[in-house]
């Protein structure tokens, strides 16, 4: 079966890695629609051979036969647009965060909640990029020792706030001052992504938090969250504390993890392999190092998890979503 696709935001950088993957996996796609704001509107794109005109986004596009849409234009459009596409019967893969924690919508990664996309009607959210790496290796520990507390301290890529990160921290490393994060990036850690909240926590830690109880649908889970943006290019890296109700065998919890779908495990600390960002960019798995016993606590563990944030932590997990509703046959 073959179905009509289109992207929201295809000149963007997820977008555009969005094509990519749909590429990539031979995604089965009959008609493929490509749209954005007007600014980048009259632009082509070249997918599968093929030239594609990137048309201007407004509410009547939807009236198209179209089966799914994926968003990756930001929260505005995405509040503005994705009901409108989902009225007309369009099935909306958004990966902004505006839609996550509403009731109605699943949030879901695939190796982790896969049925979750049954419920939907017809908004499905894609989480954010710093959670999503952490769900898919913290689903089979939780199945198996039932997770208590966890603590994530992240490590994240300037690719993450677009390409005016990017931008950022090439130009400071060529000395020129920051004209997009508060502070210089080159050099430099920010404990501040996207803005503080009356708690004292960013968004991105309240997001981290507040997506892994839904995820999990365990609203008892202990999560805290400190996020910090640091002068890498590209790829999420995350020191991930996690406490457990049961008892283990490091052997056995190492094994569970090599055995999750979607989880590389790359652990030779006496050859000095464990995963980093510049080497898991370009992947789509979730690679996992450094995992030994937490011994301030009963039943610990400290683990490192990596993941190319605008890949598994945007495009790919959308993609993945959309593959699930062909398979579930949704579309
Ligand atoms: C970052 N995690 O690295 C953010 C980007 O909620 O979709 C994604 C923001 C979101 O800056």
């Amino acid at each position: 079966k073959k179905i009509n696709i289109a992207i929201v935001g295809a000149t963007g950088m997820v977008g555009r890695t969005l094509l990519k993957v749909l590429e990539e996996r031979h995604f089965p796609i009959n008609n493929l629609f490509l749209f954005s704001s007007a600014k980048s509107a009259g632009s082509t794109v070249t997918f599968n051979g093929s030239e594609y005109l990137v048309e201007e986004i407004n509410e009547d596009v939807f009236n198209r036969d179209i089966q799914i849409a994926l968003f990756a234009a930001g929260g505005e459009v995405s509040s503005k647009y994705a009901p409108i596409a989902a009225s007309k019967g369009v099935i909306v893969v958004d990966n902004s965060s505006h839609f996550r924690m509403d009731k109605e919508v699943p949030l879901v990664v695939p190796e982790v909640n896969p049925e979750a996309v049954k419920s939907h009607k017809g908004i499905i959210a894609n989480p954010n990029c710093s959670t999503i790496q952490a769900m898919v290796p913290l689903k089979p520990l939780n199945d198996k020792y039932k997770i208590k507390r966890v603590i994530y301290s992240t490590y994240q890529a300037v690719s993450g706030s677009g390409v005016r990160g990017i931008k950022d921290l090439e130009d400071g490393v060529k000395g020129e001052t920051n004209k997009f994060y508060p502070h210089p990036i080159a050099y430099n850690c920010l404990p501040h992504i996207d803005v503080f909240t009356d708690n004292g926590y960013t968004k991105e830690e309240l997001k981290m938090i507040n997506e892994t109880m839904k995820i999990f649908n365990n609203y008892d889970m202990k999560v805290t969250a400190t996020t910090v943006r640091v002068p890498v290019r590209n790829s999420h890296s995350e020191s991930i504390n996690i406490e457990f109700e049961e008892a283990f065998e490091l052997t056995n919890l190492v094994n569970c993890l090599e055995k999750m779908q979607g989880v590389v495990v790359v652990d030779n600390p006496e050859s000095n392999e464990y995963p980093t960002a510049v080497d898991c960019t370009g992947k789509d798995e979730v690679f996992v190092g450094r995992i030994r016993r937490d011994f301030s606590v009963d039943n610990g563990i400290n683990i490192w998890v990596v993941a190319d944030n605008i890949r598994k932590g945007a495009a790919t997990n959308a993609v993945q979503i959309a593959e699930l509703l062909l398979s579930y046959n949704l579309v």
